[in-house]
């Protein structure tokens, strides 16, 4: 694809409040009310999300939700229910396919969708947005945002602008403008980390960015210097995927108490260990590499792996035994553990099989 003329039809949608709609849809009493669903507040639970009406709080995903309960005492308190969401999910990947075989689920409530050839021709980008977003509410009663733009990059930020229940295109013609003024916080793919790191070199928004050439953000950020620089310029070329490649199975989970029992956390371990092989063996597929994720008391995370040279790992004794020699080797006893996590990566697969949305189970607690 020609760098300077990028003319695709890009759109990316994304669910408002997507728990915190569904949860009151489904109880009207709940309309209008600040609300967050997640982890009780008197547990050591998450805030999954909640409503805009708590979002003026101050509360916010991944928040503790007794930090939640602080700030709004009055907010109603929801568990999560995933089959609802994964219900309201699947409606709305069957309405993106209506409208074009280049569809990327990129999480549970949000895909992009490249229209440049779509299923109904001779309508403009921005119309297939406003019709997708009126079907999205007449089947879920539901809303959500759509960005529109020629990449995904800028359709991604896009659809956040003007939420909830907004449109938003970026032209080509206004694309470098808009780009220069927008802050870093705001970049798609530029994390918290990276964030800071740049603040404290004065990279403030785009036009900040732009002023490094591409050797400078690379010594500076790595691989990622090329994206920066790139998207700092308005250049994404990352296709839309339909068919993304499954690269890990995993599964973690946060512990009720932090621990340093060493039996208690081999018992959790091989409960994680069995579900990991479950998944490897309903899709048919093992991997090379064995992962054990620790994270301690104080935040601290560590990882360790064992890769081994033939594709061996889908029997839960077989990841089981590797997960084992890996918590021999890893310090103990002065640092409890908070959260412990298993996964078996460098998979076999060539399959076009769609990778799983992620559903953030950090609140999962045993
Ligand atoms: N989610 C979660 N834990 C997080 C982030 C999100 O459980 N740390 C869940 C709850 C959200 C859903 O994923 O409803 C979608 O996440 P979004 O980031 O898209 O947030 P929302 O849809 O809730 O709000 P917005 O309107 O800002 O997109
Ligand atoms: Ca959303
Ligand atoms: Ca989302």
């Amino acid at each position: 694809m020609n760098k300077t003329l990028d003319l695709r039809k890009i759109i990316h949608i994304d669910m408002d409040a997507f728990f915190a709609s569904v949860e009151q849809r489904d109880n009207p009493s709940l309309k209008g009310k600040p609300i967050v669903v997640g982890g009780s507040p008197n547990s050591r639970g998450v805030v999954s999300t909640c409503s805009y009406e708590a979002r003026k709080f101050g509360i916010h995903s991944a928040m503790a939700s007794s930090k939640a309960f602080k700030l709004c005492p009055k907010a109603i308190f929801v568990k999560p229910d995933f089959s609802k969401y994964k219900t309201a999910s699947d409606q709305i990947r069957n309405i993106f396919k209506e409208y074009s075989d280049l569809v990327e689920p990129l999480s549970i409530d949000e895909a992009f969708l490249d229209v440049t050839q779509n299923k109904k021709n001779g309508v403009s980008a921005t119309r297939l947005a406003e019709q997708i977003l009126l079907q999205i509410y007449a089947t879920t009663q539901l809303t959500a945002s759509a960005g529109v733009s020629y990449n995904k990059f800028l359709a991604k930020v896009a659809s956040d602008m003007n939420k909830p229940n907004g449109i938003t295109v970026i032209h080509p013609s206004k694309a470098i403008s808009f780009i220069e003024n927008l802050p870093i916080r705001k970049f798609f793919g530029i994390g918290k980390v990276t964030e800071k790191k740049m603040h404290q070199i004065g990279i403030l928004n785009g036009l900040d960015l732009k002023r490094y050439n591409k050797i400078q953000l690379i010594s500076m950020f790595g691989k990622a210097g090329e994206y920066y620089y790139n998207i700092s310029r308005g250049i994404d070329l990352r296709p839309v995927n339909s068919t993304r490649i499954r690269k890990s199975v995993g599964k973690e989970i946060t512990l009720q108490y932090d621990t340093s029992d060493i039996v208690q956390i081999q018992n959790i371990l091989q409960t994680l260990t069995k579900q990991v092989s479950e998944i490897l063996n309903k899709l048919k597929l093992t991997g090379k590499t064995v992962t054990l994720k620790i994270k301690y008391h104080d935040f601290k995370m560590i990882t360790r792996s064992t890769t081994s040279s033939a594709f061996i790992f889908r029997l839960e004794n077989e990841i089981m035994e590797y997960i084992s020699q890996l918590l021999n080797k890893v310090q103990i006893k002065d640092n409890k553990i908070r959260l412990l996590g298993v996964s078996v990566s460098n998979l076999d697969n060539e399959l076009t099989e769609l990778v799983q949305p992620y559903l953030p189970f950090n609140d999962l607690v045993i």
